[in-house]
């Protein structure tokens, strides 16, 4: 093993550092010089600069922190920093590496590491630009490959690899360049700044991080732990389910086409259990306005908005935050606002859109180096955040940082993107979920929720001739090139943000995707556990399709639910362009699912469980085993998670007037439970201080984490059924810092009063509430005929049905009291202590 080595491990060999460098000029404008030193800790003069190098080494993987400093009399252009080391004593000679795309839309997939490096580019600089960091790689890069924020190489039969990568944070943009050279390798950082410092001017560079090991996707998921941890990753949203209006409406989407499907989906929540019902691009009066609509929503978008809470949905906008049109408001009154071209002689085209522009289809980009320009920004989402809608799909992100002329040029492009962004969670707040989309991915670390992490599925499976763009065919709408990058990024989710493979189509009408392709689709959707949000025209779905998009929506939610959604391995990843599938296990459980890409017949096969499937071109296969839960908690909140009941403590000091005669009313059977509620609780005008004040002073009832721990602890599955609300649940969980699945009403504020509506009211039922417990552990029993039944409640208003329902019935209160009279068998409990002992004793028996 090479004694210099920096980072070694037994069978990988060792990366020996080889040279340091910087990529330098007077000012921008003049021709950069790359001079070098050596990469090693400390003060190293590089030319003008000195760069600050720590190494962090921890035996198979090392941390540098940079710092770069001008140390001349004369300003200097920083263009880039660079490290390189050479990965060699590992005994192997043929490599295949992973070409990692800088947004969400880039390739990605592996590629053989051979002699000839990276092909050029086709078609041009400016197309470059869309989907690479640099619009046009440096000469002295001939010969090498390039992949962008991280790479993996490795050697299959010999079972080596090597990942590195930048732990960006929005400071710059990561380049990996890799070649082979003899039996060794060379890999090499690359940070590209891009900024001018005066004499004696430094500034920090984001982390690089390089590791050895066995296997390339534990290196991938290890490199994506840390970069999650260093860039503060928010990775903790809920599974994220929900419809879509882009894959069947496209431009074409009407204010009709979406109240249809929201009263379909309200209609059917039990067949499509999703939170998120989110428009896209059409409503919008020009790219750039996004307050004002066009004449395809007459009404605006306050009562899209309000129809689509009020069916119980959060309300999700598409936007494209850092581009507009010719004819949009921004442009016509702050020409100033754009962004110049590279050469300052005319506006940056962000891109060519002719649907967007109809004149000439150029699309222009704001310039987010300008605070009235960030301003803007803010003050547009907070209005949107004002009108209701809390889940942000932010489109074409990539626009704001491209090589351009911008108002201060020493804001460097990766943070021109990163103070747009940070303006919008300004606006929008801690708890909405943003989306990342057409996005630089190692920027938004830390400030998105979610990541597109592939290109535009489509309903067919590749890129028609005629409309293939060279060098971007990969990047174009459909569906082959959406499973390869969502396979191949599956090691992201729940590491970087939750990943956004893109939506499900499962319609077998109005599309060109055969059901083979449809339910490869709907694999690597649900396989890797990522979001999933599905895009048909819900009342023309068949009952096939619909049990697809149901299917897949179990799929996706068990596998996000294992490992804590971090328990999926990539397939294949280094042997073919387009991964062989993923697998997730967590103790007995596995899923798997196994995919062919190609457009031939492939075995694929799978070790344990020992599975060995011929797929015919395009197809694959679901694998789940020992994921039939034997047993199945259902808990009640109000009263029994929690110790005091949020909903009628409420009523008490809010509607103390009303509530003794809708009380009456209930009682005599005039009014439902859910009616009831109506009365007193919507439109409440209670001041939200007041309600988080009120929640600030209830307690969880003694064992309520125990249950939980008991639960996870053996693969139970735990949910709350609550016909209580799910603002309040969200807020409990955090204040207390448990976490739960649950069904339940929903709850807004809106125009200064409280706004509610029910989350699974079910008319056959005679309970009447908002959240029919019967009608959910009956739907539980369909997929799961196995399982007993576990219900635990303290009430006799919405516990009753549930209690009937179930194998096993926990009581007290009034539940307690209703039971014993219809001598219905039940085990009596104080406290959730006696809940779980009750359980042990039953799995005992
Ligand atoms: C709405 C769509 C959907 C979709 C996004 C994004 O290069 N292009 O011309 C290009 C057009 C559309 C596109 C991606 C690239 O799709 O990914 O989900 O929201 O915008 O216009």
């Amino acid at each position: 093993m090479p004694p210099s080595a920096i980072v070694r491990e037994p069978a990988a060999g060792g990366l020996v550092p080889v040279r340091l460098g910087a990529r330098f000029g007077s000012d921008r404008a003049a021709p950069t010089t790359l001079g070098e030193g050596l990469l090693s800790p400390g003060r190293v003069a590089v030319g003008p600069l000195e760069l600050g190098v720590s190494l962090e080494s921890h035996g198979d993987r090392a941390l540098y922190d940079l710092a770069v400093r001008n140390a001349s009399e004369a300003p200097v252009f920083v263009d880039s920093v660079l490290l390189g080391w050479r990965w060699e004593g590992h005994g192997a000679r043929d490599f295949r590496f992973l070409r990692h795309g800088w947004q969400s839309w880039s390739f990605t997939g592996s590629q053989p590491l051979d002699a000839e490096g990276t092909p050029p580019f086709p078609s041009g600089e400016w197309l470059r630009g869309l989907h690479h960091a640099r619009s046009a790689p440096p000469v002295d890069r001939a010969g090498w490959h390039e992949s962008e924020l991280l790479s993996v190489v490795g050697a299959t039969p010999e079972g080596v690899a090597c990942a590195a990568g930048v732990l960006e944070r929005g400071g710059v943009f990561g380049l990996v360049y890799l070649r082979p050279e003899g039996g060794a390798v060379r890999i090499e950082v690359e940070l590209v700044l891009e900024r001018t410092l005066a004499p004696g001017e430094s500034a920090e560079l984001d982390p690089v991080r390089v590791a050895l090991g066995a296997d390339p996707v534990a290196l991938l998921q290890q490199h994506a732990d840390d970069h999650g941890r260093e860039a503060g990753a928010r990775t903790a949203a809920r599974f994220q389910a929900g419809w879509c209006t882009w894959y069947h409406f496209f431009h074409e989407v009407d204010e009709q086409d979406l109240l249809r499907n929201v009263e379909a989906l309200r209609t059917a929540r039990t067949d499509f259990p999703i939170d998120v019902v989110q428009l896209d691009d059409g409503y919008q009066r020009e790219i750039g306005d996004w307050l004002e609509t066009n004449d395809k929503f007459p009404r605006g978008l306050a009562p899209v908005a309000e129809a689509i809470r009020t069916a119980g949905f959060h309300a999700g906008l598409w936007t494209a935050p850092f581009v507009v049109v010719p004819k949009s408001r921004p442009y016509a009154a702050h020409p100033e606002w754009l962004l110049r071209d590279p050469s300052g002689d005319g506006l940056l085209r962000g891109l060519l859109h002719p649907e967007w522009n109809p004149i000439d289809g150029s699309v222009q980009v704001l310039d987010l180096s300008r605070d009235d320009v960030v301003e803007h920004l803010e003050a547009t989402f907070r209005a949107i955040h004002a009108l209701g809608f809390s889940y942000h799909k932010l489109d074409f992100l990539y626009a704001a940082a491209m090589p351009a002329t911008a108002h201060d040029p020493d804001v460097p492009r990766a943070v021109r993107l990163r103070r747009g962004l940070e303006a919008v969670r300004r606006a929008v707040g801690e708890s909405d979920f943003m989306l990342g989309c057409g996005c630089p991915l190692g920027a938004a670390v830390g400030i998105v929720d979610g990541m597109r992490i592939g290109p535009d599925v489509a309903p067919k499976w590749g890129v028609d001739a005629p409309v293939v763009i060279p060098g971007i065919e990969a990047t174009q709408p459909s569906t082959r090139s959406a499973v390869r990058s969502v396979l191949a990024r599956a090691f992201m989710h729940r590491r970087l943000w939750l990943n956004d493979p893109d939506c499900l189509m499962a319609r077998t009408n109005d599309t060109e995707l055969s059901a083979d392709e449809a339910r490869t689709l709907a694999a690597a959707i649900g396989g890797t556990g990522g979001m999933l949000i599905f895009s048909d025209d819900v009342p023309e779905l068949t009952a096939g399709d619909r049990d697809l998009v149901r299917d897949t929506l179990e799929l996706a939610r068990e596998v996000d639910g294992l490992a804590g959604g971090r328990a999926v391995r990539t397939l294949g990843l280094l042997e073919d362009e387009i991964p062989h599938g993923v697998v997730a296990r967590e103790g007995p459980a596995t899923v798997a699912a196994l995919v062919n890409g190609e457009d031939a017949a492939v075995k694929r096969r799978l070790d344990e469980p020992a599975v060995e499937v011929e797929l015919v071109a395009h197809a694959s296969r679901v694998v789940r085993e020992g994921m039939e839960p034997e047993l199945a908690v259902f808990c009640d909140f109000d009263g029994t998670f929690l110790v005091q009941d949020v909903g009628s403590t409420l009523a008490k000091t809010h509607a103390a007037d009303r509530r003794p005669s809708q009380w009456e009313r209930y009682e005599r059977g005039e009014i439902t439970a859910w009616e009831y509620n109506l009365e007193i609780l919507d439109r409440m005008p209670c001041p939200p201080e007041d309600l988080a004040r009120f929640l600030d002073g209830v307690e969880l009832s003694p064992g309520a984490p125990d249950l939980i721990d008991w639960c996870t602890e053996r693969r139970v599955p735990f949910r709350i059924l609550s016909d209580g609300f799910d603002r309040n649940l969200d807020r409990l969980q955090e204040r207390f810092g448990v976490q739960f699945d649950y069904d339940c009403n929903r709850l807004w504020y809106e125009d200064d009063v409280w706004r509610i509506a029910p989350g699974y009211p079910n008319p056959a039922c005679g309970c009447g509430t908002g959240v029919c417990k019967r009608g959910r552990l009956e739907d539980f029993r369909r997929r799961h005929p196995g399982a007993k039944l576990v219900h635990v409640g303290n009430g006799r208003v919405s516990d009753l049905c549930g209690a009937l329902a179930a194998d096993l019935v926990f009581a007290k209160d009034t539940l307690a009291t209703e039971l014993a009279s219809r001598g219905e068998p039940f085990e009596p409990f104080e406290n959730l202590h006696d809940v779980v002992a009750g359980l042990e004793r039953f799995l005992a028996q």
